[in-house]
């Protein structure tokens, strides 16, 4: 246990609400992750897999209500509602400790209650942040275990009486209509019941790392965000660190751990993984703007993973791995859509159900065998392509910050901003067809402004107002650009290869941060200019890289409809910049006479 009193209080008042059998205060050894194994083992909640082929690994299924974050109940309870902002659900803190607190009332009765302090960042650094997450599930712990630092090493900041943010989690009795998920920024508290999906339940990533962390990055004057962090390494050793935003499920893990192409290799790049979901960032003394991965583990969609994709992250998966909601094959490895190998001809699915390949359901659609949102959790350390600069205490320095999402018809391949001003309006503006990481509408296009709008957790006004001063705080700002991997062609077709493909675009952005790369002015930003690109090895006609670089005024005016409808939300809370930009845009758009 730790000696720092206002763990110890809460705990105590914890236990009183959830009345657990027993507590666990989790010292991160081997021994206690192999016993809660076999405890979760015996009981259902994990199955142990095949330890010659996938060593220390371990397969789990959540709920098959569970499967995906629910945003609709996720909520910021400030005291006022507008700075929760119309982009979050709202409640009043008094409501929110109210409502959850009698679904938490009880929950844990016949469980332990586990106590598990973890750092966000390494130890120690001016960056990172300290959580005790309260939970009743070992799935929960041994997964923060992976995503997190955790135990002793925390404790110990804990005995100095370090601060630290309240998570409390129970999976109660995992009924949808008795889940919430809520953020008490102003008590630095967040309090999950109801579900044991990743999102909803390792407090430490979306909860902590960007709901509560971009609110005291706001107040404290750095910046919180959804993204991931990769170096470009040149033959001369130099290396360039880049950022990128992109929405749930639209490619961050997989570019984070990029292998160049083919027809780039004789060019010796060489890409290190820092981090593949959120970016904590800060000026530094020299004014330039540097990152940390506060998390320890990657939590990833496993779809779509296999050798030729991402042979990165099939390595990381190989061992020290749990997966969720995947195909378990007969012979205790696993399985997914868009997976290595000969499809299984038997499993069983992420229902828990037999499954074979070509099963139909009543809509005579083909049953997926691992749900589209299945994910491994795997420790950082796995990753080949790791940075040894993931430990270090200041970060890496940001060269270019890349904004990207779904867009099958709108956006080019790639454009670069004007200056910053108007690179946080590109930001702002950012809109993507919705995926499985989320319940709702799959492919629905909804504005989700630096791929943030599920984890802002302040009025979203506010926090562009936060990114034009930090432009302001910057000697030597990064540049900003928007990439687009996803338009298609007449037959719904991906006109760009993607995966590691997009090396070729990352060299041109990183060639415009020194001034290397040709470009043509658009109204919207600068394209590539024809060749600017190296196609070198890569086939796509002439017809289809023009589709590609294309901007179509027409099509922009029609998306300003949809932008300043999404402004007007916040009244004039939303900074004059960003109307200015608009109006801006407009003009240009509308200067080209169509
Ligand atoms: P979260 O973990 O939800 O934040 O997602 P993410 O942004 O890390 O997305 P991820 O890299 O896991 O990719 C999600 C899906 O996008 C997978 O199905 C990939 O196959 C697909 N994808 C990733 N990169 C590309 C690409 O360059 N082109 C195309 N067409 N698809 C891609
Ligand atoms: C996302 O949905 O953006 C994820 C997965 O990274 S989750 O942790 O569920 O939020
Ligand atoms: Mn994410």
């Amino acid at each position: 246990m730790t000696t720092n009193k206002q763990v110890l209080e809460w705990i105590e008042e914890m236990k009183g609400l959830c009345k657990p059998d027993s507590i666990h205060w989790c010292d991160g050894s081997i021994e206690e992750k192999g016993r809660l194994e076999q405890e979760a083992i015996s009981k259902g909640e994990l199955v142990e897999l095949n330890q010659e082929k996938l060593p220390g690994c371990f397969y789990h299924r959540t709920a098959i209500n569970d499967v995906a974050r629910t945003e609709h109940l996720t909520f910021i309870c400030t005291t006022n509602k507008d700075d929760a902002g119309p982009n979050n659900n709202w409640m009043s803190p008094e409501d929110g400790y109210k409502k959850a607190g009698e679904i938490f009332s009880g929950s844990m009765k016949g469980r332990t209650m586990y106590a598990l302090p973890f750092s966000m960042g390494p130890v120690g650094s001016p960056f990172s942040k300290i959580g005790v997450q309260l939970t009743d599930s070992r799935y929960v712990v041994l997964s923060m275990r992976i995503m997190t630092r955790m135990g002793k090493t925390v404790t110990a900041e804990l005995d100095k009486g370090t601060d630290f943010t309240r998570c409390l989690h129970s999976i109660a009795d995992l009924n949808a209509d008795r889940r919430l998920i809520l953020h008490f920024p102003q008590d630095n508290t967040i309090w999950s019941v109801g579900s044991g999906y990743g999102g909803n339940a390792l407090l430490g990533k979306k909860c902590l790392s960007l709901r509560l962390a971009s609110y005291l990055a706001k107040n404290e004057g750095w910046m919180a965000e959804h993204m991931l962090i990769m170096g470009v390494e040149r033959p001369n050793g130099f290396v360039d660190y880049i950022a990128a935003a992109f929405p749930s499920a639209c490619g961050k893990t997989n570019m984070a751990m990029l292998i160049p192409p083919n027809g780039l290799r004789h060019k010796g790049y060489r890409i290190w993984t820092i981090g593949d979901d959120i970016a904590w960032m800060r000026v530094d003394s020299d004014g330039t703007l540097w990152a940390v991965n506060p998390e320890n583990g990657y939590f990833g969609v496993a779809p779509g993973i296999n050798s030729k994709t991402n042979p990165n992250a099939v390595a990381t998966v190989k061992r020290g791995t749990i997966y969720t909601n995947v195909v378990l094959k007969p012979n205790k490895t696993v399985w997914w859509e868009g997976g290595d190998g000969p499809i299984p001809n038997k499993g069983i699915d992420w229902q828990g159900k037999q499954w074979k390949p070509g099963m139909l359901d009543t809509d005579g659609n083909y049953i997926n065998g691992a749900h589209p949102n299945s994910r491994f959790t795997a420790p950082v350390i796995n990753c080949p392509s790791i940075s040894h600069r993931i430990e270090q205490h200041h970060g890496v320095p940001i060269s270019a910050i890349i904004f990207g999402g779904r867009r099958a018809h709108l956006a080019p391949l790639v454009y670069e901003s004007f200056n910053w001003q108007h690179g946080v309006f590109v930001g702002a503006i950012m809109s993507s067809e919705m995926t499985a990481a989320q319940q709702g509408t799959m492919g629905k296009v909804r504005r989700d402004p630096m791929a943030m709008l599920p984890f802002c957790g302040y009025n979203m006004a506010d926090y562009f107002g936060h990114w034009l001063k930090m432009g302001k705080a910057m000697t030597k700002p990064p540049l900003i650009f928007n990439v687009n991997w996803f338009r298609t062609d007449e037959n719904n077709s991906f006109l760009w290869p993607g995966f590691r493909e997009n090396l070729r675009v990352l060299e041109w952005i990183i060639d415009r941060c020194y001034d290397k790369a040709e470009a043509v002015k658009t109204p919207i930003g600068f394209v590539p200019a024809t060749e600017s690109i190296d196609m070198t090895g890569l086939n796509i006609d002439a017809k289809a890289m023009k589709q590609l670089l294309d901007v179509n005024p027409n099509d922009w005016l029609d998306e300003l409809k949809g932008i300043s409808e999404f402004f007007c939300q916040f009244g004039d809370r939303l900074p004059e910049e960003i109307w200015d930009e608009y109006t801006a845009l407009e003009g240009r758009l509308q200067a080209t006479g169509v």
